[in-house]
C-alpha cells in the first residue's frame, strides 16, 4: 500500500461528485462519494466538518472523521488526531475547535478573538502557537486513535503513532475525572452545552433557563449566513451560550469554583451526561488497549498492576457509577443530571441511549434500552428507521430544529454500534442500512428528518461521510470497522 497517499485515489479535480463511477455497484459508488467529501474538507493537516458552516478544525467531529478516514487514508487519519491533540492544553483539556488562521475572523462565530485563548487560557495552559477555543467535547479521541492504529499498525509503529498520543491522551482523561467531577462522584461534568456536542438539546432547557442570555447586540451569530433560522438554535439560546462561554472564559477557563469560594462562583451550568460519560469509559477501553500494546507483553492479561488492567478496572467501575446517577429504571433511560440542583433532568435525549456502547452494561439495563430505542420516544424500527435526538413524543419535540428532533449521524452510528454489541444483530442491520440510504440519498447532510431521511443543515458533512466509509468497510456482519466488542477489555 501506498501509505504515503491513499487506497482510494482523491477525483481528478474535473470529476463532477459520482461522475464516471455509474456503472460500480451501490455501495461503491456511496463509498467513492463519501471520499470524495473527505478529500474536499481536507485541509492538509485536518478536515473541516463542512467548508461553509464550520469552517476549522472540531474535536468530537475529527476523532468520528478519523475513525473513517483510516479506511482511505490511514496516515491522514493519524494526522487528524495528531493535529487536534497538538492543541492540546497544559491542564490536559483538548480544545473543542482549533482555529485555523486562514479563515477570516468573521466566517465562524465565536472565533478567536472571543476566545482569545493564549491571553485568557495562560492560566489553564493554552498553547501559544495555536489559537482554540477554551471549552471541550465528547472525549471520543483514544477510541479513534485505537482504531486508526489497527487500521495499519505497521505505519502507526514506524511513525511511533501510539507512543507519541499516548501521554496526550492519559493527560486528556486525567483532566476530565479531576478538574472535571464536579459532581464528586467520579464521572466528568460538562459546563456548557457546546461542551456535550448536542447544543440544543432540551435536556438543557431546564439548566440553561437560570443563565441571562448576552444582549443580542453583544455579538453576531455567522451561523444564519449559511443556515435556516428555522433550523437552528434561537437567538436567546445562542445569548445564553455566549453568556457561559464569556464568563468561563473571563474566570481565566480555571475550572471549580476555587477555594473558598461561594457555589455562585462555579459554573451556572454543569451537568453530567450520560453520552459524554459513555464515551469517555470506552476512550478509557480503547487507552488500556494503547497501554497493553505499548507495554507488552502480557497485554491485558498482563501483571496485575499494569497500567492496562487499572484502567480495564476502571472504566468497568465507572460504568457502575454511570449506572448508579443517570440511569432511571422507571424511564428506562439515563437521564442527565444537573448539579445545582442535583437532580435528574427528565427530558428524554438519545444522550440517554448512548450508554449501549458500554460492554460492562448490567444486561437487564442494555435490554431496557433497547426497548426505550424502539418503543414509542425513539420508534426505531416503527415510526421511524432513525433514531431521532429527542423523544418523539416529548413537548420541545421539533422535526428539524437542532438537536430537538432530527437524527444525527454520530449518534446512529454509535447506537447501531451498541446494539451489535449487544447481541441486536437483525436491529443493528437494519439501522445499518437506514443509516446508508438516508446519507447517501441526502449528500451527506448534517442531520435528517428521522421520518423521511430528508436532509437538514450543511451538506457534505464530514462524520456523516466518515461514518458511512465506517458502516460500509464493517458490513453487515459487523466485523472490522469501528466494532466495539474488541474494547471488551476482559470481557469475553
Ligand atoms: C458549536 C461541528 C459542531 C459539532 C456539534 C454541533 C455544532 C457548533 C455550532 O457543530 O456545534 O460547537 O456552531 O453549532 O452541535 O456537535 O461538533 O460540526
Amino acid at each position: 500500500m501506498d501509505r504515503s497517499t491513499t487506497t482510494t485515489q482523491p477525483p481528478a479535480p474535473h470529476a463532477a461528485p459520482g461522475a464516471a463511477r455509474s456503472a460500480a455497484p451501490p455501495a461503491e459508488k456511496l463509498r467513492a462519494r463519501a471520499a470524495e467529501v473527505l478529500w474536499a474538507n481536507w485541509t492538509g493537516t485536518s478536515t473541516v466538518p463542512s467548508r461553509a458552516l464550520y469552517p476549522h478544525q472540531w474535536s468530537w467531529d475529527s476523532a468520528f472523521i478519523a475513525i473513517g478516514l483510516r479506511h482511505l487514508s490511514p496516515l491522514r487519519a493519524q494526522l487528524e488526531l495528531e493535529t487536534l491533540l497538538s492543541a492540546q492544553w497544559g491542564d490536559g483539556r483538548v480544545p473543542h475547535i482549533v482555529f485555523n488562521d486562514a479563515v477570516p475572523l468573521d466566517a465562524y462565530f465565536p472565533g478567536p478573538d472571543f476566545w482569545r485563548s493564549a491571553t485568557a487560557g495562560r492560566r489553564a495552559g493554552a498553547p501559544a502557537p495555536v489559537q482554540t477555543s477554551g471549552i471541550v467535547q465528547p472525549p471520543v479521541h483514544a477510541l479513534a486513535v485505537w482504531l486508526v492504529h489497527r487500521a495499519d499498525p505497521g505505519l502507526s509503529r514506524a511513525r511511533s503513532f501510539l507512543a507519541r498520543l499516548r501521554p496526550r491522551l492519559a493527560a486528556w482523561h486525567r483532566y476530565l475525572l479531576g478538574a472535571r467531577d464536579a459532581g464528586g462522584a467520579g464521572l466528568a461534568a460538562v459546563q456548557h452545552p457546546w461542551e456535550q456536542g448536542m447544543d440544543n438539546s432540551p435536556c438543557w432547557d431546564g439548566p440553561l433557563s437560570r443563565v441571562e442570555p448576552a444582549a443580542p447586540g453583544d455579538f453576531r451569530r455567522a451561523d444564519l449566513d449559511h443556515g435556516v433560522p428555522e433550523h437552528r438554535p434561537t437567538d436567546t439560546d445562542y445569548g445564553r451560550y455566549v453568556r457561559l462561554a464569556a464568563e468561563y472564559r473571563d474566570r481565566g477557563y480555571v475550572d471549580g469554583a476555587g477555594p473558598g469560594a461561594s457555589t455562585d462562583e462555579g459554573p451556572a451550568f454543569s451537568v453530567e451526561d450520560p453520552a459524554f460519560n459513555a464515551l469517555l469509559i470506552t476512550s478509557e477501553y480503547a487507552l488500556a488497549l494503547i497501554e497493553a500494546e505499548l507495554d507488552g507483553p502480557g497485554g491485558l492479561h498482563g501483571s496485575e498492576g499494569s497500567a492496562a488492567r487499572v484502567r480495564c478496572a476502571r472504566a468497568r467501575s465507572l460504568t457502575e457509577t454511570l449506572v448508579a446517577r443517570l440511569w432511571d429504571p422507571d424511564r428506562e433511560i439515563f437521564l442527565c443530571r444537573d448539579l445545582r440542583t442535583d437532580a435528574l433532568l427528565t427530558e428524554r435525549g438519545v444522550t440517554g441511549l448512548i450508554p449501549l456502547v458500554l460492554p460492562a452494561l448490567p444486561p437487564r439495563v442494555a435490554a431496557a434500552l433497547v426497548r426505550t430505542a424502539c418503543g414509542p420516544h425513539f420508534g426505531l424500527g416503527g415510526a421511524t428507521r432513525l433514531v431521532p435526538s429527542y423523544d418523539l413524543t416529548g413537548p420541545a419535540f421539533d422535526l428539524r430544529r437542532y438537536w430537538r428532533g432530527p437524527a444525527w449521524f454520530n449518534t446512529n452510528w454509535l447506537v447501531e454500534r451498541g446494539l451489535r454489541l449487544h447481541g441486536e444483530r437483525a436491529r443493528a442491520d437494519a439501522l445499518r442500512e437506514a443509516v446508508l440510504d438516508a446519507a447517501g440519498a441526502s449528500g451527506f447532510a448534517e442531520y435528517v428528518d428521522p421520518y423521511t431521511g430528508e436532509g437538514c443543515g450543511a451538506r457534505g458533512f464530514g462524520w456523516t461521510a466518515a461514518l458511512t466509509l465506517d458502516l460500509l468497510h464493517a458490513g453487515r456482519d459487523g466485523t472490522g470497522g469501528g466494532d466495539l466488542r474488541t474494547e471488551r477489555c476482559g470481557h469475553e
